[in-house]
């Protein structure tokens, strides 16, 4: 076996079951063996989209998912998605083919891209130890959460392994991390003594058993719970989640974490985002990190405890210790607390001036529309723009695994694939990707993608017919804004031509036909091309530009 072949089953028989990519001739080889291990090819119109839809996938399935790139070309396409990957720590496997004589117009230096990005640099160096590298890349990615760029040069990929180089034995699952009792108890005092505490919960939450935990010792000491933006949903049908903090809190839940006198990030970095630059956190709040990677704890922002160990294993021992020390507080669920939550937690629930006209919906009308119309089964990715508040705090989803948000990037144009690629991963829920304008356009091949795997997807534009991000950010200065304008595009057209059923839509009226699409077989995909208002910026967009 020759071992292009070899390293495609190897990563087959590993688990990866989703390769996404375009192919070419250095990548031809080591694709077709993955999926002759069983594997799932799934061919994008670009690698960028491939990337992203490879890095939804394992968002959203919690596996290793995996890109094939052809050599240099292939590979400098796919970068914004690895970035987006590597920032986010999701678990990717990049298989790219490489030249390694600097003379082929192919040439780049591969391995220097991964490392200038943050991503893992490796390489299959020999026919002998090509199942061992292959296999050690898998473990890297898998449970050092890293995304990794295998590169697979094309005379190496040429060569027979030996029959002692086809078996390798892959590194045993690390355990969880358990705490150490200092840092235990430094927790527990902390909680112990709080009389408001607020629980966000991150990325490091969404383990399987997490919630449970995290529930259980919230309600020992009566806390709060809330989730950053890529852990939305975790904590649903609580009755006292605040659901996202950060940018896209609602008045009420910045409020009440605002007024914490302790927060305590489980698996999640508090950043810039999550605490609004710091400005949720009250003036004497204790701030408590749990993180089972020591360089997280304090990474962002001071910390007053940090906790080195897994979510599950930090929540079960200070649950514990509080129950041996008979500690059990109301905290901050007082009947108030509960009477607020319940009239205004939601977005939806805060009342708005409706900015509407004869031909352009509000994006507030419009998201809360839809929110009313889609199923709760749904799974919801989010482009980037001055738009993405809306869908993100006036949609609902089901669960953690009902969002989906590649924003670690901050780029522009990946929302469509993140939902290709996330509605593969969770086939039993509508997939709904919502996108401005901009983003839709800069992605628009993988509409093909969409139609020709006939995924039943809504894909919603918040079409204002410019970089709204932009305009806002700059038209109240006086700047000229015809490099961020564009005369009006017809989406709904463009979308008709790959293939989907689409819609355009001025009022809440003209959505009354995605009810009969719902209701339909849903073999075609349906866009919605939203002529929205776009006379005022979105409240998150200065939290947005102060983070440049
Ligand atoms: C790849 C990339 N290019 C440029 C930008 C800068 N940028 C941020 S938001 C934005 C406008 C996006 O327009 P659109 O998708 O229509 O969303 P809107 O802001 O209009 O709601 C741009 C160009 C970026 N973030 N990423
Ligand atoms: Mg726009």
């Amino acid at each position: 076996m020759q071992v292009a072949a070899a390293v495609g089953r190897t990563l087959g028989r590993l688990g990866v079951d989703h390769v996404f990519g375009v192919v070419g001739s250095g990548n031809f080889h080591v694709t077709n063996a993955l999926v002759g291990a069983g594997a799932r090819f799934v061919a994008a119109r670009h690698e960028g989209g491939a990337a992203t839809m490879a890095d939804g996938y394992a968002r959203m399935s919690d596996t290793v998912s995996a890109v094939s790139v052809h050599q240099g070309c292939g590979l400098t396409n796919a970068m914004t998605g690895i970035v987006e990957a590597a920032k986010s720590r999701t678990p990717m496997l990049v298989l790219a083919a490489e030249v390694t004589q600097a003379r082929s117009n192919f040439y780049v230096d591969q391995s220097a891209l991964a490392t200038a990005v943050g991503a893992v640099p490796a390489r299959i160096t020999s026919a002998g130890s090509a199942v061992a590298e292959a296999t050690a890349a898998f473990t890297t990615a898998r449970y050092q959460r890293r995304t990794v760029v295998l590169n697979l040069p094309l005379d190496v990929q040429a060569l027979e392994v030996p029959p002692h180089g086809m078996d390798a034995t892959p590194e045993p699952a690390p355990r969880p991390l358990t705490p150490c009792a200092g840092d235990v108890a430094g927790l527990v005092a902390a909680l112990a003594r709080a009389e408001r505490p607020v629980f966000v919960a991150g990325r490091g939450a969404r383990a399987s058993g997490s919630r449970d935990l995290l529930e259980a010792l919230a309600e020992q000491c009566g806390a709060l719970l809330a989730t950053s933006a890529v852990a939305k949903g975790l904590f649903n049908g609580n009755p006292w989640s605040l659901d996202v903090s950060g940018g896209f809190a609602s008045p009420l839940a910045a409020e009440l974490i605002r007024g914490a006198d302790l927060i305590v990030g489980w698996g999640c970095a508090l950043n810039m985002w999550t605490m609004r630059h710091g400005r949720l956190v009250g003036p004497s709040a204790t701030v408590a990190q749990v993180d089972d990677d020591p360089d997280a704890i304090g990474a962002h922002r001071e910390v007053d405890v940090g906790v080195v160990g897994d979510v599950r294993e930090a929540a079960r021992a200070a649950s514990a210790e509080l129950t041996r020390l008979g500690h059990r507080r109301r905290g901050y669920r007082t009947p108030e607390t509960a009477k607020s939550l319940t009239a205004s937690i939601r977005w939806r629930d805060v009342a708005y001036d409706d900015t509407g006209s004869a031909d352009r919906i509000d994006p507030r009308r419009l998201s809360i529309a839809l929110d009313d119309l889609l199923p709760d089964e749904r799974l919801v990715a989010v482009d980037s723009g001055n738009f993405m508040g809306y869908p993100s705090m006036f949609l609902s989803v089901p669960d953690e695994w009902g969002f989906c948000f590649t924003q670690a990037f901050q780029s522009i144009g990946l929302g469509l694939s993140t939902a290709i690629g996330a509605a593969l991963a969770q086939p039993d829920r509508l997939a709904v990707a919502a996108l401005g304008d901009g983003g839709a356009l800069m992605s628009a091949a993988e509409l093909d993608t969409v139609v020709r795997l006939r995924l039943p997807m809504v894909v919603v534009v918040y079409n204002d017919d410019a970089y709204g991000a932009e305009v806002h950010h700059f038209g109240p200065d006086g700047f000229p804004l015809e490099t961020v304008s564009f005369p009006p595009t017809d989406i709904a057209a463009i979308a008709r031509g790959y293939g989907f059923e689409a819609l355009t839509v001025r009022s809440a009226a003209d959505l009354d036909p995605v009810a009969p699409w719902l209701a339909g077989d849903r073999r075609s995909p349906l866009l919605i091309d939203a002529k929205v208002t776009r006379d005022r910026a979105a409240w998150w967009l200065e939290e947005a530009f102060r983070g440049h």
